[in-house]
């Protein structure tokens, strides 16, 4: 059994229902929605906004790498062609962070394919934000030390956290699921 924080993002073609087919091929599989964010591009290359969001999801079969393939396979579902690092695509799947049936958070640091925690998300207003919304008490390791997610927003550049905007959109329709 693995619980994983997934981050979800596109930012070419239909982006919502992009976000959407990861929601519904996770199907029962999903515990907690956050909202939908329209995010300013981060990582340096000139490309449209993206929509982002965080999903919390668990699998009594699964390990980290059942996580990893699964948004390898619904990435391939929405059309994704390899591309340009930190470049448009038209989704993104994104293994977070991965916790055993313990509880004990997984920490992978030699597979280049599986870095966990994900190496980037403390730097990421697009990631911190919708995370809060789902785990407003979340921690990451920061250099040895595990840090609240809202110490880590607050230390980002404020114009990092004003590209980051809640929408009304929503990835589940209100009332079928509990979330
Ligand atoms: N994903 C990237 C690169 N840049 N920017 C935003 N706002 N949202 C993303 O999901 C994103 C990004 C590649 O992983
Ligand atoms: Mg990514
Ligand atoms: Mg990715």
């Amino acid at each position: 059994m693995t619980r994983a924080v997934l981050s979800i993002g596109a930012n070419l073609g239909d982006r919502l229902a992009h976000l959407r087919s990861v929601v519904d091929g996770l199907g029962e599989r999903v515990v907690a929605v956050s909202p939908v964010y329209t995010t300013a591009p981060w990582g340096g290359v000139d490309q449209d906004d993206y929509l982002n969001a965080v999903l919390v999801a668990e699998d009594p079969a699964f390990d980290d790498y059942a996580w990893l393939r699964v948004g390898q396979e619904l990435e391939q579902a929405a059309g994704r062609v390899r591309e340009v690092r930190w470049g448009a695509r038209t989704l993104d799947v994104d293994v977070l962070t991965c916790t055993d049936a313990t509880g004990a958070t997984i920490v992978r640091d030699t597979d280049p394919a599986l870095i966990l925690p994900h190496p980037q998300a403390h730097h990421r207003a697009f990631v911190l934000i919708p995370w809060l919304d789902v785990r407003p008490t979340a921690t990451l390791p920061v250099a040895g030390a595990e840090i609240p997610l809202t110490q880590l927003l607050a230390v980002l550049d404020p114009a990092e956290r004003a590209g980051v905007i809640r929408t009304d959109l929503t990835l589940i329709d209100e009332g079928v699921r509990p979330c």
